[in-house]
């Protein structure tokens, strides 16, 4: 039996920070896909097997513990498997990464990217947040050789959107050389690396959606 069940997404994007955690905890998890995290969100309250709006959705199998909200659950995780570091600076990030993705997609697809409000968010916001982890690194603070959840969050938010959105790398290197050095170390170590080659799939694309098209048509035309 799975120490964990995840429901998510079939997307790295929220996820993968659940994914990077798990992975470098060795805990061993299962994803039972689309159909089956639908069947539970769309379930009335009550029949729910833990109330919850939107996935990620955690069962801790052994504990027959279930979570929601994706702060809580990594918390939870780092809590468990004494990857919390600093819990103060951990959930600070983990606070930022949820707003970094709320913010690149649009409140979630709320409204797709059009070219003046995507130049303004990439020439201004996105740099700031960029240049606000790269100060907080620039301390000395974070460790990628053993990471807790501070540079597992860095890295599940910043390496997952270069590596998913290439035409954004050039921004991550301008205004956060060393996030951006620390996030390519921490997915390479073993188990995290491991996790990414398991775990991916060709279509998994980035947040997925009308709003990802959207962000890749930006990117593809920068002008
Ligand atoms: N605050 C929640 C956000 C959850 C969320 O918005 N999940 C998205 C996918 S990343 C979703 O499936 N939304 C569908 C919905 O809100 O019905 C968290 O951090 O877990």
């Amino acid at each position: 039996m799975p120490d964990y069940t995840l429901y998510y997404w079939p997307i790295p994007f929220r996820g993968h920070i659940i994914r990077y955690v798990l992975a470098q905890a060795g805990a061993n998890w299962d994803e039972p896909g689309a159909d089956a995290l639908m069947a539970l969100k769309s379930a009335p309250p009550a029949d729910q097997p833990y109330p919850f709006m939107a996935p990620p959705l955690l069962h801790d199998r052994g504990a027959d513990r279930w979570l929601g909200q994706m702060p809580a659950i990594v918390m939870y995780l780092g809590r468990k498997h004494g990857l919390t570091g600093d819990p103060d600076t951990a959930l600070r990030l983990v606070c930022d990464a949820s707003d970094i993705l709320l913010e690149i997609t649009r409140h979630h697809g709320e409204q797709m990217w059009v070219r003046a409000a995507w130049d303004e968010f990439s020439g201004a916001r996105l740099p700031r947040w960029m240049q606000l982890h790269e100060a907080l690194a620039a301390g000395g603070r974070f460790d990628a050789d053993t990471p807790g959840l501070a540079e597992l969050t860095l890295a599940a938010l910043w390496h997952t959107m270069v590596d998913r959105l290439p035409g954004l790398r050039a921004l991550l290197s301008t205004h956060a050389p060393t996030v951006e050095a620390l996030a390519d170390r921490v997915a390479a170590l073993p188990r995290i690396a491991e996790m990414l080659v398991r775990w991916d799939q060709p279509d998994a694309g980035y947040c997925g959606g009308q709003i990802e098209a959207s962000l890749r048509a930006m990117l593809a035309d920068p002008d």
